[in-house]
């Protein structure tokens, strides 16, 4: 398939996507306090490498620097974090100012270049102070989380004009409460399901308030979605297994936001919820986001397993059915960007789409000052090509923004999966622009035709 920017239409939005804690750095610096991930990056073999982002790309000084380069590659639109703790270095209370002007002056060069700023505001790092008196499994967050969305509205909202609520609660959620892979590395189900009821009931009314504050915003939240398939396509059991996985990873946030309730229905154990619901919660949980934030990467191939905890499911890692998977054990699957876009188009309640994330980690080949990453460059034409069908069969998909600009810190992956589409070298903090970053340049600037046959270099120099 031949395409251009031109057949999204001058509406869509591209862009590319950022996380504070994995690209800011300055994690002590002016007054900002400790996060979860701040902590959890102490304790021992959490993080490959021991790795950690008390610099990672050190954006909090060079982000003029980026921003520049962002104008240079024609992004038109930058997706970034705030660090809550930056704000509120306890959470709640006394606001750090010096952290307010960090992100005025970034919020501000982006607009002096044309950058339209894409703000999520929660991407996991929640204030470790927050953390001590329970974190997301104590539902007075639900008041903590309001307080930092009104100031994020009263300080930022007279210029952004595109915020996200919240960013992949089910990958915060479960690998944070659940598996404790991630920040702050708690376990099992009755910490994942407070964590998870919370964590909805803050996405809606994140977005209320937002809404209350100011009409002229375009709100929105972020979920994951990964196209699921049965091992055995016939085996029932299976088939019941893909429903369960589905349920949890696809559905489980979304649902209630949607008015339709946690998706119990499809995987029962999910009941024990309601443990934590207060009457009236189930209207709380709604609320009519003016977009939807869709972040896929991969689909997973589920079979069911009688040994696996509570889901009796298990997903087969891609390294052991494929060939063509990347640094995190992540099919490449195109199509699943697709089949993410259909399903989330059978909600009657959605109003626009934006891929919020899309991605990939793979060794990138450096000679001299080339970086030479044939496999992303396919990755993203491949996946663009998919949306582009979906959004001409009337999907109502809007944009679409490339996790990520940077190298950065990849979470308990630490800094091995490169996902930028620009090099960094964490030494000097030089950035160099992969071939990938300047094929998606060109391609924005609409001097380029995206097809799997444009892969020979000469092509993006
Ligand atoms: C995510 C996060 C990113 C990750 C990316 C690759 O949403 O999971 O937004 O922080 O780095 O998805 O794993």
């Amino acid at each position: 398939m031949l395409f251009t920017r031109k057949d999204f239409g001058d509406d869509f939005k591209w862009g590319v996507s950022t996380a504070a804690y994995q690209i800011e750095g300055a994690h002590a610096k002016d007054g900002k306090g400790s996060s979860i991930w701040d902590t959890f990056v102490q304790k021992r073999k959490k993080i490959l490498n021991q790795d950690h982002g008390n610099i990672a790309c050190d954006f909090y000084h060079h982000y003029a620097e980026d921003i520049a380069l962002l104008y240079k590659l024609n992004i038109p639109n930058f997706r970034f974090s705030l660090a809550w703790s930056r704000i509120f270095p306890m959470g709640i209370g006394s606001i750090n100012y010096k952290g307010i002007d960090f992100y005025n002056r970034l919020i501000d060069f982006c607009l002096e270049v044309g950058i339209d700023p894409w703000v999520t505001i929660y991407h996991w790092d929640l204030p470790d102070y927050l953390h001590k008196k329970g974190g997301w499994t104590n539902r007075e967050i639900v008041d903590w989380f309001g307080e930092y969305v009104a100031t994020c509205s009263k300080y930022f909202g007279d210029r952004v004009k595109n915020w996200m609520v919240l960013n992949e609660p089910m990958v915060f959620t479960g690998a944070g409460y659940f598996l404790g892979v991630h920040a702050p590395g708690k376990k099992g189900l009755s910490n994942f399901l407070a964590a998870a009821h919370h964590a909805t009931l803050c996405q809606a009314e994140g977005g209320r308030i937002l809404r209350s504050l100011r009409t002229d915003s375009s709100i929105g939240t972020t979920f994951s979605y990964s196209h699921i398939e049965p091992a055995r396509k016939t085996d029932d059991k299976d088939n019941r297994a893909v429903k369960k996985v589905d349920a949890l990873i696809n559905r489980f946030f979304i649902e209630p936001l949607l008015g339709m309730g946690y998706p119990t229905n499809d995987f029962r154990l999910l009941q024990r919820i309601e443990r934590f619901m207060y009457p009236q919660d189930e209207k709380k949980l709604a609320f009519d986001m003016d977009f939807i934030g869709l972040q896929n990467y991969t689909r997973e191939i589920v079979q069911h397993n009688p040994f696996m905890p509570f889901i009796k499911a298990k997903i087969i890692k891609a390294s052991k059915r494929v060939t063509n998977y990347t640094l995190m054990d992540w099919e490449v699957y195109p199509p699943s960007i697709y089949e993410a876009l259909k399903q989330y188009d059978r909600y009657e309640n959605i109003k626009e789409i934006i891929v919020t994330e899309n991605g990939a980690a793979f060794t990138d080949q450096i000679t001299g000052t080339t970086i030479n990453d044939d496999k992303r460059v396919r990755f993203l034409q491949d996946y663009i090509g998919q949306v582009l069908l979906a959004k001409n069969e009337g999907v109502k998909v809007n944009g679409y923004f490339v996790w990520t600009l940077l190298d950065n810190f990849e979470w308990a992956e630490g800094f091995h999966p490169r996902f930028g589409i620009v090099y960094v070298d964490f030494n000097t903090q030089e950035r160099i622009v992969k071939n990938s970053g300047k094929w998606y340049s060109h391609f924005l600037q609409n001097t380029l035709t995206a097809s799997s046959e444009l892969q020979n270099n000469e092509h993006f120099e």
